[in-house]
């Protein structure tokens, strides 16, 4: 008997959001060895990739759930997010995930699929690229705790004052994308924006998997075909930028 494939991106883990990394591991402890799960991006926040070491996230209940979910079978895909970029190697050797490179192309159950995390598609300002290079990674990794948590903070805060403006204009592109691809894809599956979205027209379908920091969300494809699944927190958390 053939699995279900799971889809999802920015869970952003991180040390100091325990409630995250628990519903990830409902999430993935719910998984059978028949199942397939590949993670679009962002599955660890920054300050994971470069401020803990490999035993450190190892420690972490839903990253050694994926380790186990692959050991015991299931099929584990990762693609790199702006990040945890530098934490693909993790991912591969610790998790025993395969690593994709978008753009990526597969078809399940007759659906031809296209993957982007997203932040490549063009919509994103030229300081955020700094913060995804090499010597941010190194500079952030080395900055003593008492100023990598304000830092943390300020470049949270500058994030969010565009967030809804930043969200507009990547779904635009976004939207624009998923046209490009028509009669080629027929489901276009981007993360990086935190707002779950799905639009089945016009094709291809354009589904944003959406952030985990106020609801859980993935798109579940079987026999039966694709559904988007999104279940809200009761209580909603302060909004976090991509
Ligand atoms: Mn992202």
């Amino acid at each position: 008997m053939s699995g279900a494939h799971y889809f999802a991106s920015d869970v952003h883990l991180r040390p100091d959001a325990p409630e995250r990394d628990r519903r990830f591991l409902a999430f993935v402890r719910q998984l059978t060895a028949d199942d397939s799960l590949t993670l679009v991006g962002d599955i660890c926040d920054f300050w994971m990739g470069s401020r803990l070491s490999t035993r450190d996230l190892n420690r972490c209940p839903s990253l050694a759930a994926l380790a186990e979910f692959r050991r015991a079978g299931g099929d584990l895909a990762v693609m790199a997010g702006n990040h945890d970029l530098w934490l693909l190697d993790y991912y591969e050797r610790e998790l025993g995930a395969t690593i994709l490179h978008e753009p990526y192309d597969l078809e399940v159950e007759g659906i031809k699929l296209r993957l982007v995390h997203g932040h490549l598609l063009g919509a994103r300002r030229a300081w955020k690229a700094f913060l995804e290079s090499r010597a941010f990674f190194r500079l952030f990794g080395w900055t003593p705790g008492f100023l990598a948590r304000p830092l943390d903070r300020i470049l949270a805060w500058k994030n969010l004052r565009g967030l809804l403006a930043d969200e507009e204009r990547h779904l635009k592109v976004y939207r624009d994308y998923a046209r490009s691809l028509a009669g080629d894809r027929d489901l276009v599956l981007v993360g990086h924006v935190h707002r779950p979205v799905d639009e089945p027209f016009p094709v291809p379908r354009l589904v944003v998997l959406g952030g985990w920091q106020r609801g859980t969300s993935y798109l579940r494809i079987d026999a039966a075909g694709a559904t988007f699944h999104v279940v809200p927190q009761p209580t909603s958390p302060p909004l976090e930028p991509a």
